[in-house]
């Protein structure tokens, strides 16, 4: 019996674009095989299958944009395996008909339909899963009413409307903010995709043709044909290393940053540490410094709540927050990416090792959904396994405080009679200064070293 394997919850993304297919006709496949890859501007995802089977048809190509419900692949199933399909999809979660099925190889007709309501909802949230909402340079250069119109004008003469071209919800969004239509924009995307970048390009383009002191008055880099000094490899960058670098901008640009530091004495947690590993082996876990400093963390923002708040209402309010959900950099392949681990303040040191390992594996296999990557009141980025002896770390707004960990080194201390072979853990804690004053700052960091110190403490 042939079932249509369908494209599952995917946290809300809509349109997110197919990245890669593992699978090709005649192949025989498992239940929870992974079919795809798609990627929206929030997170990369797996498509597994929910049967067994021969694929007789695949009803998707590379560059498609998919979202809930639509049809992935055709699959000559199994007979247990159907019967599941089949009740899914009585239970009104059925694959779409035919005719919705062909429309998904167009995407542009779909998402016309499907992005523009919902894709200006979308909710800024975390440092990788904000990109459409808060793009700080670009929202700053808004085109002249005069250049829009003079644009648009020229483009009144044709017969193709704005539903016709192909783009995704987050780029669909961002140009109506900019005002700019999007039959005026040359896609540069597969397929004549319109991207963010093509929006920010004919942006500037515009920018400079119509008022050049309508920009943000930051100085742009000037492009360099470098080239022209010796041989150059030009390789194009992630998706997720673009919007890394919007949300980095973001902060950087909008958030007046200082950074405090610290050096906690983690001797006595080493040596807890080092004669917990055996235990963590037998339990399949492994103890690393993180799920000691997370713990620490989520007591010490507890006794110091601004330390987890948001600004809002334009700066004229403070959200505080009444969970702890921390966020946790992990350096991937791919890029940077932020899965944050819920509730810290509840779960036991096991239970934290437990989910720093599932959640590093998740981001290095893109496995991470957009819910995984959300709500976030604070963040961790550990270099602690890599080196360095300190770093800067920019704050993950709307957060607004991270902290940075560096490597822990023995280091002579001094104890009023005799330097003592002690091992330091280097502690940086960057803060948003609109929210953050340095007493408090210090005053969480300072706890946050004595809570380390002698972790005993994290159970008062
Ligand atoms: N000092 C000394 N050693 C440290 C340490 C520290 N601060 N932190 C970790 N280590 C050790 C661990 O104990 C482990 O050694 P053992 O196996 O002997 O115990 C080793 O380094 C490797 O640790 P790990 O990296 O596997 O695990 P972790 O829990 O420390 O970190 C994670 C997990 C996901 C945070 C980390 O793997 C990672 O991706 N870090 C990079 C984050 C990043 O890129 N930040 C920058 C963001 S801004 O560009």
């Amino acid at each position: 019996m042939s079932v249509t394997v369908i494209v599952p919850d995917i946290g809300g993304a809509e349109g997110a674009e197919v990245v890669e297919i593992f699978v090709a006709v005649g192949d025989v496949i498992e239940v929870e095989q992974s079919l795809i890859v798609v990627e929206s501007d929030k997170a990369s995802m797996e498509i597994p299958s929910t049967v067994a089977g021969k694929v007789l048809e695949l009803r998707v190509a590379l560059g498609d944009a998919l979202s809930e419900g639509d049809a992935v692949l055709v699959v000559e199933a199994e007979a247990a395996e159907a019967k599941t399909q089949d009740d899914v999809n009585s239970a009104g979660e059925s694959p779409p008909a035919a005719a919705e099925v062909n429309a998904a190889s167009e995407p542009s007709k779909r998402l016309a339909e499907k992005s523009s309501e919902k894709a200006a909802e979308t909710p800024t949230a975390s440092l990788n899963v904000a990109a459409e909402s808060a793009d700080a340079s670009a929202s700053q250069i808004k085109p002249s009413p005069a250049l829009v119109s003079k644009e648009q004008g020229s483009l009144q003469t044709q017969t193709r409307t704005e539903a016709d071209v192909y783009a995704g919800p987050a780029v669909r969004k961002l140009a109506r903010e900019f005002g700019i239509d999007l039959l005026s924009v040359t896609g540069s995307g597969r397929r004549g995709r319109v991207l963010k970048e093509d929006l920010q390009a004919f942006t500037r383009k515009n920018l400079k043709k119509a008022d050049p002191s309508a920009s943000t008055g930051v100085p742009a880099v000037p492009e360099i044909d470098f080239s022209q000094f010796g041989e150059v490899a030009v390789e194009e960058r992630s998706r997720l290393e673009q919007i890394t670098a919007t949300n980095m901008s973001r902060s950087w640009l909008n958030v007046p940053h200082v950074t405090q530091f610290e050096g906690a004495d983690i001797t006595d947690l080493e040596a807890f540490r080092q004669s917990m590993k055996k235990e963590a082996e037998q339990l399949g876990n492994k103890l690393t410094p993180m799920p000691f400093v997370l713990k620490a963390c989520a007591v010490a923002l507890g006794a110091h709540p601004k330390m987890k708040s948001s600004l809002a209402a334009g700066g004229k309010e403070l959200v505080y927050k009444q969970y702890c959900h921390i966020g946790m950099a992990v350096d991937t392949p791919a890029g940077l990416m932020v899965p944050v681990i819920r509730d810290v303040d509840t779960k036991g040191i096991w239970q934290l090792a437990e989910e720093i390992r599932d959640m590093a594996t998740r981001a290095r296999e893109k496995k991470l959904t957009p819910a995984q990557m959300q709500g976030g009141v604070f963040t961790i980025s550990s270099l602690g396994s890599i080196g360095g002896e300190g770093f800067t770390p920019i704050v993950n707004t709307p957060e607004v405080a991270i902290l940075g960990l560096s490597r822990a080194e023995i280091k002579p201390v001094w104890d009023g009679e005799s330097f003592l072979p002690r091992q330091i853990l280097p502690l940086s804690l960057s803060y948003d200064h609109r929210v953050v004053n340095g007493g408090d700052a210090g005053r969480f960091l300072t706890d946050l070293a004595a809570l380390l110190s002698d972790v005993r403490r994290i159970i008062l």
